[in-house]
């Protein structure tokens, strides 16, 4: 039996919920910056609401440029935590449904209902009820497109926006992929764009006619997964996945570590290797948790919570250093085991946004966006080259004995 993927996306999800929450808001152009400090000329456009987009504005714009663009735009800061809270009741609405939810950053979801069809009616029926259901549990908008795979439902959800319900079935796909753009396929970033252009490829329609054999000997693997793609076919399956609610590092040592300078190089390692796994899940944390055993087996956990969510290597260094200095200073004994661990996650806030940002041209430097970038730069060359590859800590000899890695 052919599947029925759903896949449901909050609209403008940011800006819908200031303008749920504050009604002098609601048909107005609002931009919502990146928290503390982002609604300034410095900030980025986190979410524009779809009266700012018919201006041009976009998310992860320079808040002037949208400024500009939109002089009357109405500027509130973002608040993660009511964000994360309408994720979860819409979270909770899908499992009202299946069970196989397969969430995807703080506003989106895939949903399987291949199999739940006999309680809830067919795909359509079940989307037309998710969207009831969420406008009830919290007044807000949503799209949910419904095919019969993942990508084709992603691509529904897309072309139905705002507030819409899309449905593309083995019977449409044929009318409505060819006059689309390539970059609407999975994995064709602006780079890939770029490059089938100078082939004469620009539509799905073009994608389809070129040949293939061309296209892998230019492409690779890559070719293959886009011309299934532009025939609509993708065979991904929906993962569900309970969300990680702590990620984590630590380290046993074979001899106990005494010198500082040394215990702090690991937690350093650590702490960059567990906040380029937040960035890689676009997630941001706000508490860190040092845990450090002494030579006697006497285990003691430091913790903090930060003013606001992060995902930034310096932020959540900063906080686990000073939580290692103050046990260091009450009692600096010879260390067994250092880790770190991060949790309380809110979603992303402006991961994701970097890329862009970092390819607009001229654009201002403001210290944040250069440490975020730093970070970004840092996890592409790791990715790339492996998790050691980069290191600002210094080389270690430390005698390591086991490393062990967490995600609960
Ligand atoms: P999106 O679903 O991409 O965008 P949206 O919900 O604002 O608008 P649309 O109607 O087109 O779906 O992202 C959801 C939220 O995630 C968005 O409101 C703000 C945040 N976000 C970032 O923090 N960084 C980003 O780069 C993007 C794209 C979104
Ligand atoms: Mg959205």
């Amino acid at each position: 039996m052919a599947a029925t993927i759903l896949h449901i996306d909050m609209d403008a999800f940011f800006a819908s919920v200031e303008q749920r929450d504050n009604p002098s808001l609601r048909g107005k152009p609002v931009l919502v910056g990146g928290g503390r400090g982002g609604t300034g000329k410095r900030g980025v456009v986190t979410t524009a609401s779809y009266e700012a987009r018919t201006f041009g504005c976009r998310s992860a714009m320079p808040m002037a440029q949208a400024r500009r663009l939109c002089p009357q735009a109405i500027i509130v800061p973002a608040r993660m935590g009511a964000y994360s809270a309408v994720s979860r009741q819409m979270m909770a609405v899908l499992d009202e449904f299946s069970p196989d939810a397969q969430k995807l950053g703080i506003d989106e979801a895939f949903l399987d209902v291949t199999n739940v069809q006999h309680l809830h009616g067919d795909g359509p029926a079940i989307a037309a009820k998710i969207k009831q259901r969420v406008r009830t549990v919290a007044n807000l908008p949503c799209t949910v497109g419904v095919a019969p795979n993942k990508f084709l439902a992603k691509l529904a959800s897309d072309l139905g926006k705002p507030d819409g319900l899309f449905v593309i079935t083995p019977e449409t796909i044929d009318t409505i992929l060819p006059p689309l753009p390539v970059k609407v396929l999975y994995t064709v970033g602006p780079k890939a764009a770029a490059a089938l252009e100078t082939l004469g490829i620009r539509t799905i329609a073009d994608l389809r006619r070129a040949d293939a054999g061309m296209l892998k000997a230019r492409f690779g693997d890559h070719a293959t997964l886009w011309i299934d793609l532009a025939h609509g076919r993708d065979s991904r399956t929906v993962h569900a996945q309970a969300a990680a609610k702590s990620i984590g590092q630590e380290r046993t040592f074979s001899d106990d570590l005494t010198d500082p300078d040394r215990l702090r190089a690991v937690l350093l390692g650590q702490v960059e290797e567990v906040s380029r796994q937040l960035r890689g899940d676009r997630l941001h944390a706000r508490r860190v948790v040092v845990k450090m055993r002494t030579g006697d087996f006497k285990t003691v956990t430091r913790s903090a919570t930060l003013p606001e969510p992060t995902d930034r290597t310096d932020l959540l260094w900063s906080t686990a250093r000073d939580l290692f200095e103050s046990r260091w200073r009450e009692r600096p004994a010879p260390l067994r085991l250092l880790g770190v661990a991060l949790s309380d996650f809110s979603g992303e806030v402006q991961s994701g946004l970097f890329d862009e940002v970092s390819t607009a041209p001229a654009q201002p430097s403001p210290s944040i966006t250069r440490r975020a970038r730093l970070d970004a730069t840092a996890d592409a060359i790791n990715a790339k080259f492996g998790h050691d590859a980069l290191s600002r800590a210094r080389t270690l000899a430390t005698g390591l004995r086991r490393r062990e890695s967490h995600r609960d």
